[in-house]
């Protein structure tokens, strides 16, 4: 059906894991389409454009990279239970901002400084091309203990916050992003390292009893599907209504324009295409592919620099 939820993942990615939290939180019904850990990806990035990260969500002719958008666009379209907090609706983004940057950031040393030599060659020269600078166990080895300060430092703001809150969620009564996108950093670290999360979690109380709280929220409901049938789904879907166009967006394009969208951080791989709209939400932008037909790309503003071509 060209409305069904199609989300493009792997198991072991904790963006995906983000996600699938969410879909858990909205009791989802969705299409599970397993994609490779490393490139290549050739029945991913027909539908991205060159978009190598992992996830994205593809709806009919639509295609949604990056967890920040993949989550808006969840919540417009599922909208009960929501997961926006009713008081923090614009702190909740920036919530999801640290969690996906700075405290992930601190998570992701930790853990290849740690099992970095247990990890097969494949995957860091895969990884290392994806950041564009070394990805160097011995590197990041250094690192381990330091950062260990700093992730604790972060956990404790959580525990703090959870010793403050009536319902064990991290903002207002019932679960939100803020949990989901949280969360994705314990359990990443947790299903590498869990006696080191029980470690730097010592002495705060609260933040075992989450965890088991945003677990059992589970993932919803997710019914396999291929590669090729997603690409299949796309070519026989056309794309949704647009956003509308913000015209005092700063990008100072017109629908239309050639332009281009890449991430301002990791796997800065060039998107173009036709402007659709641009807010200060998203960019939405119109491609072609022979395998996918017409299809609408979506990515956040925030993390992504975008351009004229
Ligand atoms: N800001 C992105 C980050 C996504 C990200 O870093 N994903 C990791 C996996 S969890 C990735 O793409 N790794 C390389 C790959 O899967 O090819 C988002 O929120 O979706």
């Amino acid at each position: 059906m060209a409305d069904e939820l199609i989300l493009h993942h792997y198991e072991t990615s904790p963006f995906s894991e983000k996600v699938r939290v969410a879909l858990g939180l909205k009791k989802a019904t969705w299409r599970s389409v397993e994609i490779p850990s490393m490139m290549p990806k050739p029945d991913f990035v027909p539908l991205t454009g060159g978009y190598r990260r992992t996830p994205a969500l593809q709806i009919g002719a639509d295609v949604y990279c990056d967890t920040q958008i993949m989550l808006a666009e969840i919540e417009r379209r599922l909208a009960a239970p929501s997961m926006i907090p009713v008081g923090a609706e614009g702190a909740v983004w920036a919530v999801n901002w640290w969690a996906d940057r700075l405290f992930f950031q601190t998570t992701v040393p930790i853990i290849f400084g740690t099992i970095g030599e247990h990890v097969p060659e494949a995957f860091l020269k895969d990884r290392e091309q994806l950041s564009g600078r070394p990805f160097d166990p011995n590197l990041m080895k250094a690192a381990v203990e330091p950062m260990k300060g700093q992730w604790r430092a972060q956990a404790g703001w959580l525990n703090t916050q959870l010793a403050a809150s009536a319902s064990g969620w991290l903002s207002g009564p019932a679960p939100t992003l803020a949990d989901a996108a949280t969360y994705m950093n314990f359990w990443f670290l947790g299903r590498n390292l869990e006696p080191l999360v029980e470690a730097l979690t010592a002495g705060m109380p609260h933040i075992r009893p989450w965890r088991e709280r945003v677990k059992a929220l589970g993932h919803g409901t997710p019914i396999p599907l291929s590669s090729t049938e997603a690409l299949d789904i796309a070519r026989a879907s056309s794309p949704a209504q647009p956003p509308p166009h913000d015209p005092a967006d700063p990008l100072a394009a017109n629908p239309g324009d050639a332009v281009f969208v890449m991430a301002d951080d990791y796997g800065r791989d060039r998107v173009e295409g036709l402007l659709v709209a641009a807010n200060p939400e998203r960019i939405v932008i119109a491609r072609n592919h022979d395998r996918t037909g017409d299809l609408h790309v979506h990515f956040p503003r925030a993390g992504y620099i975008a351009g004229r071509a």
